[in-house]
């Protein structure tokens, strides 16, 4: 077994705009502060960098009030980026943004490109044996037909499973700790898309920590989420907490933040 899941050359990670105060929200628990954002946006950014990846940063787009939450744009594999068609029309030109940025890097891009095709990167957790792609009100079945067909010449087989009513993305509820490893809401995990990993589950009452990352040799996950972050340590994780209080108030975490990769690997 490698540890290709998990650790990156790469990152792609955009600024927040002024119009991230329009940005898309289920439920209105407040405005972001911009000034504050910036700060959590710059600490995770820092983290990043410290693991020894090139972390490139983009301007913010006023254009695109959540383009800061680049990872919805796009999937990132060694052999290849693919460009997504996001669900959320206001965030459908995010995109083409993005894409002449991994052009740069990466020898092959290719693009869903459906009429009736939508998928977010939201819904995608790439692991070390397979991707899961979760269904969701972002992510349809034309969506992960075409991404099926995308990179089944480079030996990919998605599995399709469920994201929970009333959850934005199937990674809002999980992520991947290390190649057998994942951390999962018991909501989530309940449902046996687990089966055969080894699951940590969040604390009770601390469903939004599980959206964290796992960059080389750093875990970073939101900040205010004790009992949950007390988990990992035990488990042996290197945890890195990060102010999030700004874009959960959009449904962000830290996933959703960067484009991870190893262009070639
Ligand atoms: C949205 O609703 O699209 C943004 N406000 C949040 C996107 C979060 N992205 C992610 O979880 N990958």
């Amino acid at each position: 077994m490698t540890d290709r899941s998990f650790r990156f050359t790469h990152a792609i990670s955009r600024r927040p705009s002024a119009s991230i105060t329009d940005g898309l929200r289920a439920v209105d628990v407040g405005t972001p502060d911009l000034s504050l954002f910036e700060r959590h946006h710059a600490d995770y950014v820092a983290a990043l960098r410290e693991t020894g990846a090139e972390v490139v940063l983009l301007d913010p787009l006023e254009a695109y009030p959540d383009a800061v939450f680049v990872e919805d744009t796009a999937l990132c594999l060694p052999e290849g980026a693919i460009i997504m068609r996001p669900g959320a029309p206001s965030r459908l030109g995010e995109a083409a943004e993005m894409a002449p940025h991994l052009r740069q890097l990466y020898r092959e891009v290719r693009e869903i490109s459906g009429a009736d095709a939508y998928i977010e990167g939201g819904d995608i957790l790439t692991t070390e044996r397979e991707i899961l792609v979760g269904r969701s009100a972002r992510t349809n079945a034309a969506g992960i037909a075409e991404l099926q067909s995308l990179v089944a010449d480079w030996g990919y087989q998605l599995r399709e499973v469920i994201t929970p009513e009333g959850v934005l993305h199937f990674k809002t509820d999980c992520s991947l700790l290390d190649g057998q490893t994942v951390l999962a809401t018991e909501r989530l995990a309940a449902s046996g898309c687990f089966d055969g990993y080894a699951v940590i589950h969040t604390a009770p009452g601390e469903e939004a920590a599980a959206n964290t990352i796992r960059f080389n040799d750093l875990v970073l996950m939101p900040a205010g989420f004790p009992q949950t972050r007390d988990r990992l340590v035990q488990a042996g994780y290197a945890v890195r907490e990060i102010g999030n209080s700004e874009a959960a108030k959009l449904d962000g975490g830290m996933s959703c933040l960067s484009l991870r990769f190893s262009p070639g690997a």
